[in-house]
């Protein structure tokens, strides 16, 4: 490619997040260049080409990256990919959709991270805010990229943004007026050199609040009390463990959830709520009632929009019963964690599908989980050898090839009563392109099954 004479953003990735990003630039009279590794993307180049954007799909070239005004990678980059790097050591800056969404952003803007629950509590607030008549747009890691929301107005009113530790990494400027942090715990070990980078990363979402600002977040996290005391922000804490119950403003129980802020007291009940299973949804519940209530709602409204919120798919989604035995679909379940709250939450006689690709993942976190509730253990994807070698002297561990296979072998090993849940602690592109794949893939394979 010729040296560009003016200078220019160069996007790199053209997933949704480079997609939205290479589009909105242009409509805001930039010049965009974008790149993809994949061959594959020309059908999307084309139509960015239509607009005057230029694109280098199926290779990386060197000199755009250097020669290129500002970087955008794709939240899915690792910012230690050796172009990117190349061209930062020859001084190019690198920005992302948190920095060019808040720049751009006039509306409040209420943001969720943690390593799980993210999605769920993220589609629980814009539920909330709806029902106080509100307008929100919700968008993120959640999959609508925050700069479509620049691209079309509409009358929304405020940002609900699910927000990944990829996206902090890069954020220099991003302010959330309430920020959420779920809770963490050891996820994307491939992309940080250790937990404790990882978790900076999470912590960093609230580094420019002020004052004015609000933080939500579990006081149950490790190293909560040092951390937190390095805000600056208004802090509302939740939790479902006893210990830290002391001044908490959401103490979760097995049956109910007590709220006491500066405005509300009031004990909320739990135990009927059948769309979010487990002690880890009662966790995400409090932290959406107290970001509505930080964002300034009401507490009658809110809870109206906890009526009206059904169970996310993907995420301990029930499919259906056959022969007495049940069918749980926890593709969303990408990390050890998520994959021993889904053990907790199903009890016990467990047939658990699991696996992917890894990502630093260290397979003995469940060890304790499984012996507690898992009959069996069907391994598929890259990492089921090691899956093997980790589980073999605690249950019968089977390795197979295909969804297909492991819904079988599992249904043929089940009896009535059991469970067969597929929680893969793993990502999902090994074999499909994102965990919705996987999931939708594990429901057609079960629905393929006839009666034994
Ligand atoms: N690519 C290159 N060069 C490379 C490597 C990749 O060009 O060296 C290209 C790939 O060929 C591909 C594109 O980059 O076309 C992929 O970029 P991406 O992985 O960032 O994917 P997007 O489709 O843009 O999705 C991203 C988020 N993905 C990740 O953070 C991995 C989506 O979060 C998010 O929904 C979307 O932006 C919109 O904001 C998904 C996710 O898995 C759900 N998030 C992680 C998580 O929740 O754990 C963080």
């Amino acid at each position: 490619m010729k040296k560009e004479k003016q200078p220019y953003f160069l996007i790199i990735g053209l997933g949704a997040s480079g997609v939205s990003m290479a589009k909105f630039l242009h409509t805001r009279g930039k010049i965009v260049v974008a790149t993809d590794i994949d061959a594959s993307k020309t059908k999307i180049a084309e139509k960015l080409n239509a607009l005057g954007i230029k694109t280098e799909i199926g290779f990386h070239d060197q000199k755009t990256f250097n020669n290129a005004a500002v970087m955008v990678p794709s939240p899915g980059i690792p910012l230690t990919n050796i172009f990117i790097q190349t061209a930062v050591n020859h001084g190019v800056p690198l920005t992302g959709e948190l920095d060019i969404f808040t720049r751009y952003n006039d509306l409040p803007v209420i943001a969720i991270t943690g390593t799980n629950g993210k999605t769920t509590t993220t589609t629980l607030i814009g539920d909330m805010l709806t029902s106080c008549g509100m307008i929100p747009f919700v968008g993120g890691n959640i999959g609508t990229p925050l700069v479509d929301r620049l691209m079309t107005k509409g009358a929304t009113n405020i940002i609900v943004a699910e927000i990944s530790s990829f996206q902090l990494d890069i954020s220099r400027d991003f302010r959330p007026d309430v920020g959420v942090l779920l809770n963490i715990s050891d996820d994307h070990l491939d992309r940080y050199e250790n937990a404790i980078g990882y978790e900076t990363s999470k912590w960093s979402m609230f580094n420019n609040q002020g004052h004015s600002d609000k933080a939500v977040i579990n006081r149950s996290i490790k190293g909560f009390d040092a951390l937190s005391q390095k805000l600056k922000s208004k802090i509302f804490t939740f939790s479902s463990q006893k210990n830290t119950w002391k001044n908490t403003n959401a103490k979760i129980n097995s049956k109910n959830i007590e709220i006491i802020t500066r405005q509300v007291a009031q004990t909320i009940k739990t135990d009927h709520l059948k769309g979010l299973p487990g002690a880890h949804n009662k966790e995400n519940l409090a932290a959406a009632i107290l970001a509505c209530l930080a964002i300034g709602m009401d507490i009658n409204g809110i809870l109206k929009g906890l009526k009206t919120f059904k169970n996310m798919p993907h995420r301990m989604e029930y499919v259906k019963t056959l022969d007495g035995i049940s069918f749980y679909n926890d593709s969303k379940a990408t990390n050890t964690d998520a994959v021993i709250r889904a053990i907790e939450c199903l009890g016990k006689n467990i047939i658990l599908i699991l696996g992917g690709r890894e990502k630093g993942t260290d397979f003995s976190q469940i060890i304790q989980a499984v012996q507690q509730g898992v009959k069996t253990i069907i391994a598929i994807g890259e990492c089921r050898t090691n899956i093997q070698k980790t589980f073999k002297n605690i249950c019968p561990v089977l390795e197979v090839s295909t969804m297909e296979n492991a819904v079988r072998t599992a249904f043929n090993k089940a009896f009535k009563g059991d469970i067969v849940l597929l929680s893969p602690a793993c990502a999902s592109f090994d074999m499909y392109d994102n965990y919705g794949h996987r999931g939708k893939d594990f429901i057609t394979c079960v629905n393929a099954i006839g009666n034994k």
